[in-house]
């Protein structure tokens, strides 16, 4: 079992889309280890998406993480990595296969829904800026 790390992002909050997505996610296998609902400061926004600092939609990616609240979710299956990234499909809506939760619930390559970890390494990061050990321990 592996367990990674999702954030439903303010544009799928504020649709009133959060239950759907997180029903979709349990019935693509993932159990729910752990939940939040937060409304990002900017710091934490810049924080999380750092690596990105220097692109040109940065600024904008930040404003948009911190415009309303955001569930941050974490997901555990065999693979859950990998099988989370397939399950939400391309940045980009636009290019985001039929049935993923881009394509579903996203508006554009910003607006995109969800978020989720790209490597398990990042995965481990990406849980512990959200989660307490003893929260997701405590789950078992
Ligand atoms: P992903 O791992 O699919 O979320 O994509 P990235 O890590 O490359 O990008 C992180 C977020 O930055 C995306 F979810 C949306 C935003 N982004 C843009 O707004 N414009 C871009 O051209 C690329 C990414």
């Amino acid at each position: 079992m592996e367990t990674t790390l999702a954030i439903l992002k303010p544009d799928t909050v504020a649709a009133g889309n959060a239950g759907k997505v997180l029903a979709h996610l349990e019935s693509a296998g993932f159990t729910i280890r752990g939940l939040r609902v937060m409304h990002l400061t900017r710091a934490q926004a810049e924080a999380f998406y750092a690596v990105h600092r220097e692109r040109p939609f940065f600024a904008s990616l930040v404003q948009f993480m911190t415009e309303g609240p955001v569930v941050p979710v974490a997901l555990e299956r065999d693979n859950a990595v990998a099988h989370l990234r397939e399950v939400m499909g391309a940045t980009d809506v636009a290019k985001a296969a039929e049935g993923t939760v881009r394509k579903l619930y996203g508006t554009s390559i910003e607006r995109n829904a969800i978020h989720g970890s790209d490597s398990p390494d990042n995965a481990a990061k990406e849980l512990a800026f959200f989660f307490g050990h003893s929260d997701l321990i405590a789950a078992r």
